[in-house]
């Protein structure tokens, strides 16, 4: 459990606060305020007023208010609401399984590649299967990076290959085959009826039955992805939103250090 997780937290000045029983934190301590909006498909008015503060009792909501209100178009009516939560959740019993790397800065990890490889790095990435969300792995890889974190095509010891969007997965792993990659990249942004795990998972069939698994780093990423959820669905890493190409780099140069130095 890593204690530092609250360490310089609310706890420390304020000692009403129960970690086993967090609930939101408005003005005060333990008030559970929360501030939500929705939209209800009713005719504006005092009935649909009085509908969404129902709502937001079943919802486990004391004091419901709704603070504006507006129709969006005739026979729906869009809310803001503030409410008093009255769940909580032990916060000390929490575990969530994370990518363990150390993360370093760009110029760290050239000088890691340099020093424990010795060659430069092959890393291919896409949007793939039908997924057209660029963005994500644009701003992994695209040389001018991302929230002022450089790209992986800015990396000196790394050769970075950014295949675009809808990439089948035949010309994914093709391509991967092709450029010898250490490690591919795979983004999906679309996770409605669970596409990307059908995705996913073709991807490490794929893999499996020409026996590359084992031979290529595989790792996908997405406001939705979890670690978990990669490695269940046979990945080696899985990274979620907040995610740059420093966290990336930092952990694919530390991976195949270690299964170098297993050989
Ligand atoms: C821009 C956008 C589009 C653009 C995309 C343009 C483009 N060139 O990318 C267009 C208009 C084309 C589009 C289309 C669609 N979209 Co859209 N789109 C968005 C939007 C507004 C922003 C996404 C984005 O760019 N985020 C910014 C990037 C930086 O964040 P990110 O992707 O999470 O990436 C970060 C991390 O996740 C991570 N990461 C991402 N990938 C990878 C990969 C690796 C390997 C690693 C390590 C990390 C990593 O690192 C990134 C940086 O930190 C979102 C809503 C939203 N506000 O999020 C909807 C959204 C993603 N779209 C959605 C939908 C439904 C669609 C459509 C299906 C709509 C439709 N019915 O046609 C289509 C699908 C098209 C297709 N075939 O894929 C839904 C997805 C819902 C879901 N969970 O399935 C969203 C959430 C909107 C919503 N609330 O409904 N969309």
């Amino acid at each position: 459990m890593s204690g530092g997780l609250y360490s310089m937290a609310a706890k420390d000045f304020d000692k009403t606060l129960d970690l086993t029983k967090i609930k939101p934190y408005g003005d005060t301590m333990n008030d559970g305020k929360v501030q939500l909006s929705f939209t209800l498909p009713v005719t504006v008015g005092a009935e649909a007023i009085e509908a969404a503060k129902q709502l937001l009792k079943k919802m486990g909501f004391d004091n419901p208010l709704v603070v504006y209100y507006r129709e969006l178009t005739p026979g729906y009516t869009f809310f803001n609401c503030y409410g008093n939560c009255t769940h909580t959740v032990d916060f000390t019993s929490i575990y969530v399984p994370k990518v363990e790397s150390t993360v370093m800065d760009m110029h760290q990890v050239d000088d890691y590649i340099r020093e424990h490889i010795g060659r430069k790095l092959v890393i291919i990435g896409a949007s793939t299967g039908t997924d057209a969300h660029t963005v994500g792995i644009d701003a992994i890889m695209n040389m001018k990076g991302y929230a002022g974190h450089y790209g992986l095509e800015r990396y000196e010891m790394i050769d970075a290959y950014n295949l675009g969007s809808q990439v089948p997965n035949e010309e994914f792993l093709a391509k991967a085959i092709e450029l010898h990659a250490d490690a591919l990249l795979v983004s999906q942004t679309v996770t409605q009826k669970d596409v990307h795990i059908k995705n996913l998972t073709e991807l490490v069939e794929l893999m499996e039955a020409e026996g590359l698994r084992d031979k290529m780093l595989l790792i996908c990423g997405g406001a939705r992805i979890s670690h978990e959820l990669a490695k269940e669905l046979g990945y080696d890493a899985g990274f979620g939103m907040n995610t740059y190409a420093d966290d990336v780099a930092s952990f694919v140069a530390e991976e195949v250090v270690k299964r170098m130095n297993k050989k």
